[in-house]
């Protein structure tokens, strides 16, 4: 179902209202200025479509956004995102790949929300959600004790929070969500109480750290996309903080007792070997945090992406 293989859409999230560190917004830049554009072009041979911009989408910062049912910047983080699903919607409705830069996990709400949408326009088909990261980022507004959106958009995307408001996630109708029966985790190591009990009652599937270390990542990847089911267009989503800190520390986050940057390669390559790849976000690289410089995090950001667009497939 990929039309067009070597057709990329790429979109540069400059974000970082889902979450209270600010930095996170740089990366799409610095991910850039290490040659991650020009490398796909001209090592993997893609056709690039960038509008050449990163968007800080400062244009719809709204006047007054106070915290409304415990999250902050509601207003904000729903109308950027409602953008980004709308960026992403319009490259994949036209049968390209699509690559996010952002920018804090909370995009996801677009970019997961823009892919269901124009894959069920375009092939009929539900996608599946592969999610990488040290967190679940299932929160619920009221399950949150951060209150920070970023840990939350899973709840939304799968129905499992909902908000009337058009200006506050109303605008997500049930053509941009996903099913939890779709959905994905690996690499999980730091998750909620209330997180858990959700992971529990839905019967969702994860990998954390702990299947990885019992079975290695090369099982956990034929588990994990034998759940999906072969010929089901794939949403990676890729939470740096997946990485151990000593791979990736300039991120908002850090839990220690992560993926090896060859075991992150490696579950990118996986997910490029199934050819069923239709989108994939890299994101909570922040390069404003860094004791020795953001260059190793920016690197394994290069390489992950890499990976998942087939450059170490013979
Ligand atoms: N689960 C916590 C912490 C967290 C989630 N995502 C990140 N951190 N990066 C929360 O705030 O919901
Ligand atoms: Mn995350
Ligand atoms: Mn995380």
């Amino acid at each position: 179902f990929l039309a067009h293989r070597h057709d990329l859409g790429v979109v540069a999230v400059g974000f970082s209202g889902g979450q209270p560190k600010p930095g996170v917004d740089a990366a799409p830049m610095a991910l850039i200025e290490a040659g991650l554009i020009k490398q796909l072009e001209e090592d993997l041979e893609f056709n690039v479509a960038f509008d050449g911009q990163v968007h800080s989408y400062s244009e719809i910062l709204p006047a007054d956004d106070p915290s409304y049912r415990n999250m902050k910047r509601p207003k904000f983080v729903s109308a950027v995102t409602k953008e980004v699903s709308e960026q992403v919607y319009s490259h994949a409705k036209s049968g390209k790949l699509v690559l996010t830069l952002g920018g804090d996990h909370s995009i996801a709400i677009g970019t997961i929300s823009g892919t269901a949408k124009a894959i069920r326009e375009r092939l009929g088909r539900e996608i599946a959600v592969i999610w990488v990261d040290a967190h679940a980022d299932i929160n619920t507004p009221e399950t949150s004790e951060s209150g920070n959106i970023h840990g939350m958009p899973v709840a939304f995307l799968t129905g499992l929070a909902s908000e009337e408001r058009e200006d506050t996630f109303g605008w997500l109708k049930d053509h941009h969500k996903i099913s939890t029966r779709k959905l994905v985790y690996i690499g999980l190591r730091d998750i909620d109480k209330g997180e858990k009990k959700i992971l529990r009652e839905h019967g969702i599937k994860a990998f954390s750290m702990h299947d990885i270390d019992r079975h290695g990542i090369g099982k956990v990847m034929d588990m994990a996309l034998g759940w999906i089911g072969s010929d089901t267009p794939i949403h990676l989503s890729f939470d740096v903080d997946a990485l151990d800190p000593m791979w990736a520390p300039s991120t908002g986050t850090p839990v220690r007792g992560g993926l090896t940057l060859r075991e992150g390669d490696f579950i990118a390559e996986c997910i490029a070997e199934t050819g069923s790849l239709v989108a994939i976000d890299l994101v909570e690289v922040n390069p404003s945090l860094d004791e020795h410089g953001a260059g190793d995090t920016v690197r394994a950001g290069v390489s992950l992406v890499r990976c998942a667009l087939g450059d170490t497939l013979l």
